[in-house]
């Protein structure tokens, strides 16, 4: 996106320059913010807001039924998305000389380099529409109107342009040059001498009467087929292509639509259409990104995590021979969708989920999938390296047929440690159960808060010879900075190991250890499960409506 930033030429400085330049310019209407960008990058050097086309974008008439205020908020995008001047088509000033003095104060404010009237009546009609029944404004009249807008410009380089409307209106070449003198007397910047006829033969003859006095401003909608050399040896300083851009848009909106509506399809129009890449592009996407990187980034969250979902759960019977266990019902929707919400609802939107058992009927949207082929004969540290190439700085890698309460994972990404686990300090209600028991350094003193506590080992068993547990790890941890590489240094190694296929994430954590890279624990007291067996389902399904 574009914006006056002063250190170039201002916008109303480069409307002069094309208005007194000894060649001949060009200027193309553009009737919104994206129209206007659109004739920026054609090469255009200035824009014409066509009254024509921005009553026509709302889709009312060309007889000021939109509001003056109306057509300066459209201006405000077109401006806001262009570094070239616009010039405004300002009908007749909407109203006497004191709207025009509001008017050009206003246009200033919002960035447009000039404004042409007309001196015709308010509410005006397009010229193409019975122009010789239209009145034509008092000359003094008008002569005030245009005095009225010279003394109210603050920037000595914002254009008036007076748009002579007498030959529309059925009146002769004398009564045209007439009314251009005296807006020259008046102030005008230029004049726009306007026809509707298929030859430019008024237009070259009002020209050379006219010998120069100021700079000719032309619309050669009609005399279209004129060769723009005539306009050049008629010492023309703007041409004005008045409403091309809203034409070939609704040309092109004709068709498309009506192509959908009779094929039910969007098959045949897609590739005639612009990409949403295109539309990006013009909105000036990349900008917004890069601006996120300068401002944002320190509050986007840039934690990735990584699902592993590849077994097909032993102890649910029936119930996962055509599923993998993540994708079993509870509360309503799958256990994965579960995790994949909570991860989403804190900012973590890249997911990873290592798939294998029924790889296909994994259905949950906002997730990338990669299969872990060998998962019958593989463990969870195969599936893991199957991620590998998502790794990232900061990732959480968690199981995923877990369910557990937000702030877990709330707390756990405001570790700073390289790598932590989540491990629960809550005694077991049945101590003979089966699950990943962590001995720390420290037990939990509930009564502070981030306590340094560091993982010594996992093993499967709560007792270890005279050894008591710490706590269960849940199946969660983080891995950030150089925790990446340790990980991926345990990873390359273990891989050598013959058992590697055997291997689980406890294995991973007991080598971190075991190589004096320090895993923090991070504990909390419950509000978290696992679903292993057809009668966790029912406890999952109340746990997860948030029932306790
Ligand atoms: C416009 O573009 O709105 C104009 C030019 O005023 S014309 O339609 O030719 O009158
Ligand atoms: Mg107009």
């Amino acid at each position: 996106m574009h914006n006056d930033d002063g250190a170039r030429t201002s916008k109303a400085r480069q409307l002069r320059s094309l208005l007194e330049s000894s060649e001949l310019e060009f200027i193309c209407e553009a009737h919104n913010g994206i129209s206007a960008r659109i004739v920026e990058e054609a090469g255009f050097r200035g824009i014409w807001a066509s009254g024509l086309a921005i009553s026509a974008q709302f889709g009312v008439r060309d007889n000021n039924e939109a509001s003056w205020t109306q057509v300066v908020d459209v201006l405000e995008f077109m401006a806001d998305a262009t570094g070239i001047p616009i010039l405004l088509d300002g009908d007749t000033g909407y109203g006497n000389f004191n709207n025009m003095r509001r008017l050009v104060r206003k246009l200033e404010q919002r960035g447009i380099a000039g404004v042409c009237i007309e001196d015709k009546i308010f509410p005006k009609t397009n010229s193409f529409i019975g122009g010789e029944r239209q009145p034509l404004a008092e000359v003094s009249e008008f002569c005030g109107k245009i005095a009225a807008g010279k003394d109210s410009q603050s920037d000595p380089d914002f254009r008036i342009v007076a748009r002579v409307e007498a030959l529309i209106a059925g009146w002769d070449i004398q009564e045209a040059l007439r009314r251009g003198e005296a807006y020259r007397k008046a102030g005008a910047d230029a004049i726009l001498i306007h026809s509707k006829l298929s030859r430019p033969d008024q237009i070259v003859e009002f020209a050379r009467e006219w010998a120069n006095r100021a700079p000719l401003v032309i619309v050669p909608t009609k005399y279209y087929s004129t060769p723009v050399e005539v306009f050049r040896k008629s010492k023309i300083s703007l041409v004005i292509w008045a409403n091309h851009m809203i034409r070939s848009s609704v040309a092109s909106m004709q068709q498309v639509a009506a192509t959908i509506f009779t094929e039910q399809s969007l098959i045949e129009i897609e590739d005639r259409v612009a990409p949403v890449d295109e539309l990006f592009r013009l909105q000036g996407a990349d900008e917004l990104e890069a601006a996120e990187e300068r401002y944002f980034s320190g509050l986007r969250t840039e934690t990735k995590a990584i699902v592993l979902a590849a077994s097909q759960g032993e102890g649910f019977a029936s119930l996962t021979d055509e599923r993998p266990k993540v994708m079993l019902p509870i509360g309503g929707k799958p256990l994965l969708r579960h995790i994949v919400d909570k991860f989403k609802k804190r900012g973590i939107d890249d997911i990873v989920v290592v798939a294998g058992f029924k790889a296909e009927s994994i259905d949950v949207n906002g997730i990338d999938v990669v299969v872990n082929a060998d998962y019958a004969t593989t463990g969870e540290l195969a599936s893991l390296a199957c991620a590998r190439e998502y790794f990232s700085d900061d990732m959480i890698v968690a199981y995923g047929d877990l369910l557990f309460r937000s702030y877990i994972l709330r707390d756990l990404v405001e570790n700073a440690a390289a790598i932590t686990i989540v491990v629960d300090s809550k005694p077991l209600e049945n101590p003979a159960l089966a699950g990943d028991f962590a001995y720390c350094s420290e037990p939990d003193d509930r009564s502070m808060w981030g306590q340094a506590v560091a993982l010594r080992r996992i093993a499967g068993v709560a007792h270890d010879g005279a050894e008591r547990a710490h706590g269960r790890w849940i199946g969660m941890m983080r891995i950030k900075g150089e925790g990446r590489e340790w990980v991926q240094a345990g990873l390359a190694e273990l891989q050598h190991n013959q058992r590697f296929p055997e291997l689980g994430l406890t294995d991973l954590l007991n080598w971190l250890v075991a190589n004096n890279r320090p895993v923090h624990v991070w504990y909390v007291h419950g509000h978290w499960l696992d679903v292993n067996s057809i009668n966790d389902i029912e406890s999952a399904g109340t746990f997860a409506a948030g029932r306790v």
